[in-house]
């Protein structure tokens, strides 16, 4: 049965691959999995048919037959579970791997999602660039950490992985920051990451949405 998931059909990026519909293509197409796309516009994921498979009216969600999911990381680590090249086959690979998709989602992205968003939500304040300042070094904390565990390493663990795939698309959500910049070697991961095939095909397939008048699957 071939999966549908939901993403934005009129995202603020325009198809740059920030929403998070991206990590799941991502993650499909390294499994060599086909899928199909259902595009929701903002008013529709607050409806009740949408809010059936999201309980908080968001994209991505994941079908899969009788099976609904959402939450990036939890439809990532399903699709990880039933198809090779996203987990590692021995036990204890595969659980480190694991502990990077979580590093990645609860450890980096909160700090990273909070500096991305102050830009939107709080410049009109008088103390945003102090606050700016601040969020700025939380995020350094996390980076300087990573930077330093993943040293010359392609990748977090041994060979690619789910990990990767997470960490790839949280650190990329600080692009125009300014802050990646400060860690050579994380611009070379996350430049490892993005010139896989898997991830370009994701790339474009998403992009199409906004500069392709092609019809839509699913
Ligand atoms: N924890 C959930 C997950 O990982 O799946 C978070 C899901 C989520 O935040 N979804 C966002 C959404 O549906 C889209 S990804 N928002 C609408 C709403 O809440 O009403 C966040 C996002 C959106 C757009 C950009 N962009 O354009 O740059 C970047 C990130």
């Amino acid at each position: 049965m071939t999966p549908i998931i939901t993403a934005f059909e009129s995202s603020p990026d325009e198809g740059q691959g920030l929403a998070r519909d991206m990590r799941v293509r991502w993650a499909l197409e390294e499994a060599g999995q086909p899928y199909d796309v259902r595009l929701v516009s903002f008013s529709e994921m607050k409806e009740p048919a949408h809010r059936a498979l999201h309980p908080f009216g968001q994209i991505p969600t994941y079908q899969e037959g009788d099976l609904v999911l959402f939450e990036s990381g939890a439809i990532i680590f399903h699709v990880a579970e039933h198809n090779a090249g996203l987990l590692p086959d021995d036990a204890n690979g595969r659980a480190r791997a694991i502990t990077w998709m979580f590093a990645a989602l609860n450890t980096l992205e909160p700090p990273i999602v909070e500096r991305e968003q102050a830009p939107y939500l709080e410049r009109d304040k008088s103390w945003y660039e102090e606050r700016l300042l601040m969020l700025d070094d939380r995020v350094r904390v996390r980076l300087d950490d990573l930077s330093r565990r993943l040293g010359d390493a392609d990748w977090l663990d041994d060979a690619f992985s789910a990990g990767d795939l997470l960490m790839v698309m949280v650190l990329r959500r600080l692009e125009g920051t300014g802050l990646l910049e400060e860690y050579p070697n994380l611009c070379a991961y996350v430049a490892r990451g993005e010139a896989r095939p898997a991830y370009q095909r994701a790339f474009n397939d998403q992009l199409a949405v906004f500069t392709d008048a092609r019809p839509v699957r699913g």
